[in-house]
């Protein structure tokens, strides 16, 4: 079977915009998504790195960066380095876009939808056969001034510290989602990376209005730490939206500090979902309260979710607990991903009509599938559930 990774030639820059067909994929007449995701897309650039070269450019093991500056920040000479890097492995990556092909690994052929801007070049050109390989349809949003946007996902043992250069992926226009508006109207569910709140929450906020008036589950990734700490007022503007927040432990703690939430331990997983609930509630176009849940991942701990109830006169809430799927190690070829496969699961769940017990479950299964392959990539068989 064919490898999930692709070599570019080392001036591949230079030889960007040349040659381009990227087209985005056709849709035939008898698709109709499912689920549509709104995300950045990315192709990671990844390598097997070590301490010395996170500290030259100042970086966690495990993190994600956004370069705001690309003409500033020293960070950019990364790219160089990967790129000069015969070792260098090109692959799908865009959070969101990560969660598509995996939704689509479980639901078929058709079944995922994806919006994100790209540029028009190579990068962009394998992102859509990757999607198209993986059932996604992209409606891509094609910008011909910006490249399509590159991630370096440093993988040290099996942590990954990802820095990013959004590129074409940072000029997502709301009024695109027009051109794809029947998809919009004709899906179940809708699946929001987090990341795309330095982009567009315009874009998030009009799908979520769709998703409200049409009692459709809208769920929302909170992505990285950085979202809640230094999008704060962006976070704000969507929540309410959200039937369904993901976020994991790190995500949820950086969320309490910027929220300043009245709780006593600020890494008490269900006490912060209890706060989000109570500060975010989700109503109705009736201006009805009704049912919202938090889902925190936790590593190799249980998932912890908790939901609020649907009467307005209480403010009570139910919580459960879901184990992971263990794994030795010794099998775990990177984590790069894994988040990305959680929500996959969980959200083929919501299509599916599973129960929240299930539905995570379900991401655990297949968070712990993609750590098995390199970057955040699924088997190359269908393995059910
Ligand atoms: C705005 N930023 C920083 C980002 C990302 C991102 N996807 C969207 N926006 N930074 C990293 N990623 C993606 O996260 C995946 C792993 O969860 C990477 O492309 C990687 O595939």
């Amino acid at each position: 079977t064919e490898s999930p990774t692709f070599r570019f030639q080392n001036n591949i820059f230079e030889s960007l915009k040349t040659n381009t067909t990227a087209k985005p994929y056709k849709m035939a007449q008898s698709q109709s998504p499912e689920l549509v995701c709104l995300g950045n897309p990315l192709l990671d650039i990844q390598v097997d790195t070590n301490a010395e070269f996170l500290a030259k450019y100042n970086l966690k093991s495990n993190d994600a960066i956004l370069i705001e500056d690309s003409s500033k920040d020293p960070r950019m000479e990364i790219f160089q380095e990967l790129i000069k890097n015969d070792k260098s492995l090109y692959i799908a990556g865009g959070a969101a876009q990560n969660t598509a092909r995996g939704a689509a690994y479980i639901l078929g052929k058709g079944k995922v939808g994806y919006f994100g801007c790209v540029g028009e070049d190579q990068f962009s050109e394998q992102l859509l056969k990757e999607n198209e390989k993986a059932g996604v349809v992209s409606m891509y949003q094609i910008d011909q001034t910006h490249g399509t946007g590159k991630c370096a996902a440093l993988i040290t043992g099996i942590d990954r510290s990802l820095v990013t250069d959004l590129g074409a992926a940072n000029h997502f226009k709301p009024e695109h989602l027009d051109k794809h508006w029947d998809v919009v109207e004709k899906a179940k569910a809708f699946y929001i990376g987090g990341f795309h709140l330095t982009v567009s929450p315009e874009a998030i906020i009009k799908l979520g209005k769709h998703a409200q008036e049409t009692n459709k589950p809208f769920v929302l990734n909170f992505s990285a730490p950085f979202i809640p700490q230094f999008f704060k007022s962006q976070l704000e503007s969507v929540l309410p939206y959200a039937t369904h927040v993901i976020a994991n432990e790190s995500e949820a703690e950086s969320f309490a500090e910027s929220f300043a939430l009245d709780i006593k331990d600020k890494t008490n997983l269900e006490a912060i979902a209890t706060e989000i609930l109570k500060l975010f509630p989700y109503k109705n176009t009736n201006g009805e309260v009704a049912n919202k849940t938090i889902i925190f991942t936790h590593g190799t701990e249980p998932t912890v979710a908790v939901t609020s109830s649907s009467s307005s006169s209480s403010s009570s809430s139910s919580s459960i607990e879901v184990p992971v799927h263990p794994l030795e190690a010794s099998k775990i070829k990177d984590t790069n991903g894994a988040g990305d496969a959680f929500a996959s699961g969980f959200m083929a769940g919501i299509v599916l009509g599973d129960s929240l017990q299930k539905s995570i479950d379900r991401g655990q299964w297949l968070a712990k599938l993609s750590i098995q392959e390199v970057g955040a990539s699924f088997p190359s068989e269908k393995i059910a559930y």
